[in-house]
């Protein structure tokens, strides 16, 4: 409403459409219009007739002039306490600054902000007093406390600018002006210093302030209670401290359960949010609150801290493996998006790290499995129930978010890492996935010995929402993960080590080759989109992908293997795996699949070895 044309100073006001000028700006305006009526009354000679009606209309001119001077002050006054009045029932707090600010004629004789006592606004937080305190010593390792450069993270600014990584179109787009306030949930165990704090003074310096309600840092047992409590200093801050470790997504519950805005905002504890980044989402949600969603998440680089958008044309997605990883669009969605390129991204996954939900809707819809420990497969269960149970998940584009990116965790795992993620994602996997949990169980056999816990109230809560199945989910929100068929006895990608087995982007006739796994990296960032890796291995012993089959053309070692559309009974498209599925072997001519010669050529068949060469694993082994 009239607020929000206030709060966008930038704009010129010719972009804005006329029925948004405040009543105050179109009063000012009416208001400078009649002065060059004065003004020409001077200039302009009176018609000459007789002397004395001249000066009875001067008088009597003079004296409506006046009045209507008065009038048109009144008015300017009138709409601009108005003005004020509703900015004030907007912003919902310090409402008497605000008031200060309508009767005084000099603004800046006044501070905008009241502070509650004790409490500092954050440009005048002590940044080298509270990041002095664990700065990495001389001879230590800079790497050691965060798995990121701390040296590096230390030497910013808490409000270092970073580059606005948006697509040009929203630059120029407004937000509604009547958008919820958000309680913003950081959760946090032994974060850098350097890090949480700019992460705390990025939301404060790039979020409108009456969109923030309050920042919640909940402090998970940090070893240091001081890294979190003295941040409490800071305007809008309040510290929650966990007395025993609880992990991310109990902690996330805490904060959310103490938040007092209608809309809750979760972040990571190492990002840094970029111009405009709450707006929209807070947009999307506040339109229907059954959406949840997310930024894009742009790269902190974690060595240098440089900060590097990220590409517009991804989603979060996964393999059975059940590990997130970000896939690009096909071509036929990134068509579709020509006309709108910041139309909001359907996602069957979201990273998980940084959300924004409606906070009504985050406890209708079980908030988070309360017995998963530590880190990991949260976002996945949160994912599938929010899809399942009648949500959408949306990335926004014009919404932009860093983040540091890891290839390690820092903290310790009680339990062990990959045990707590297997134990998470199997609680995930069996709650929501149906007989499809089959397919995770196949590419993560050692998951099916985890103990996963009791799984009876979340499978009521399923039922209580009247939750679709996973074959909906799969036929309607991921259509891109390949699910194996009767006729697959593995499937998935052929993996050697990190690498895997790649078209390359070729198609028939082509070579094959190795290139990095796609869900190697974790969750870092999406390979080049040429690079396709799915594969089956079929009953009737073709290697395939799509309807393109690994074919040996020429019976000799060292021949290139070619992809050639598949054809039943083709002697030279016919495979095994032997020796406990390590290798795979051409049945025509007992060679086997090898990788020596991926770098100058591509693949081939060699005699078969022990070489690490010829070791090939498919994601799925289907058969028990
Ligand atoms: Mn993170």
């Amino acid at each position: 409403m009239v607020a929000g044309s206030f709060l966008l100073p930038s704009l010129p006001s010719t972009d804005r459409p006329t029925d948004r000028r405040s009543p105050a700006e179109a009063a000012r305006r009416s208001a400078l219009h009649g002065q060059p009526a004065d003004r020409d009354d001077t200039q302009q000679p009176e018609p000459n007739r007789s002397a004395t009606t001249a000066a009875a209309m001067r008088r009597k001119s003079r004296i409506l002039l006046c009045f209507a001077v008065l009038w048109v002050l009144g008015i300017a006054y009138y709409f601009y306490s108005g003005t004020a009045m509703s900015r004030k029932d907007d912003w919902g707090s310090s409402d008497l600054s605000v008031r200060n600010r309508a009767h005084s004629a000099d603004d800046k004789a006044h501070n905008p902000e009241t502070l509650p006592p004790g409490k500092v606004r954050w440009q005048d937080f002590d940044q080298d007093l509270y990041v002095g305190a664990t700065v990495v010593r001389p001879g230590q390792d800079p790497y050691a406390r965060n798995k990121f450069n701390q040296v590096e993270s230390d030497k910013l600014r808490m409000d270092r600018a970073v580059p606005d990584t948006r697509h040009d179109h929203c630059r120029h787009k407004q937000w509604r002006s009547d958008l919820p306030a958000s309680s913003v949930v950081i959760t946090f165990h032994n974060e850098a210093r350097s890090a949480l704090l700019r992460t705390v003074v990025s939301v404060l310096k790039k979020s409108p302030s009456h969109l923030v309600k309050e920042i919640i840092l909940v402090d998970d047992y940090s070893d240091n209670s001081e890294d979190g409590a003295l941040l409490g200093k800071i305007e809008k801050v309040r510290v929650l401290r966990n007395d025993r470790r609880e992990g991310l997504m109990r902690s996330r519950v805490r904060g959310a359960d103490a938040a007092t805005a209608p809309v809750l905002t979760f972040l990571d504890s190492h990002c840094e949010c970029n111009d405009n980044w709450l707006e929209p989402l807070l947009e999307r949600v506040a339109e229907d609150k059954t959406r949840v969603v997310s930024p894009i998440i742009d790269v902190i680089n974690m060595d240098n801290f440089q900060y590097v958008g990220a590409s517009a044309d991804l989603k979060g997605g996964f393999d059975w493996n059940l590990v997130f990883k970000w896939d690009y669009m096909t071509l036929e969605q990134r068509r579709a998006r020509q006309g709108n390129p910041i139309a909001p991204i359907k996602t069957p996954m979201i990273a998980g790290g940084l959300f924004v939900m409606d906070k009504e809707y985050f406890e209708q819809l079980g908030k988070y499995d309360m017995m998963m420990d530590v880190w990991g497969g949260e976002n996945l269960e949160i994912s599938f129930r929010v899809w399942q149970c009648g949500g959408s998940l949306e990335i926004i584009p014009c919404s932009r978010v860093g983040h540091v990116f890891r290839k390690q965790h820092p903290y310790t795992f009680p339990g062990g890492s990959g045990t707590v993620f297997a134990r998470n994602t199997r609680r995930a996997a069996e709650v929501w996935m149906d007989e499809y949990k089959n397919f995770y169980y196949a590419a993560v056999p050692s998951a099916r010995n985890v103990p996963y816990g009791n799984i009876q109230s979340r499978l009521e809560m399923k039922k209580r929402l009247a939750c679709k199945p996973f074959k909906w989910y799969l036929e309607n929100v991921y259509p891109e993960l390949r699910v194996p068929d009767h006729q697959d006895i593995a499937f998935g990608a052929l993996q050697q080590g990190g690498n895997c087995l790649d078209t390359l982007g070729h198609f028939a006739d082509g070579v094959v080759g190795i290139y990095e796994c796609h869900n190697a990296g974790g969750n870092q960032v999406a390979l080049p989109r040429r690079h396709l890796q799915e594969w089956a291995l079929t009953k009737d012993k073709s290697v395939k992908h799509m309807d393109l089959c690994l074919t040996v053309v020429d019976r000799t070692a060292s021949s290139l293997i070619r992809l050639q559309g598949c054809r039943e009974n083709d002697s030279r498209q016919k495979w095994e795996q032997i020796e406990s599925n390590a290798k795979l072997r051409h049945v025509g001519s007992n060679l086997c699949l090898d990788s020596r010669s991926a770098r100058m050529g591509g693949l081939t068949v060699e005699v078969c070895s022990p070489s690490l060469n010829q070791q090939w694993k498919f994601t799925l082994n289907l058969q028990s």
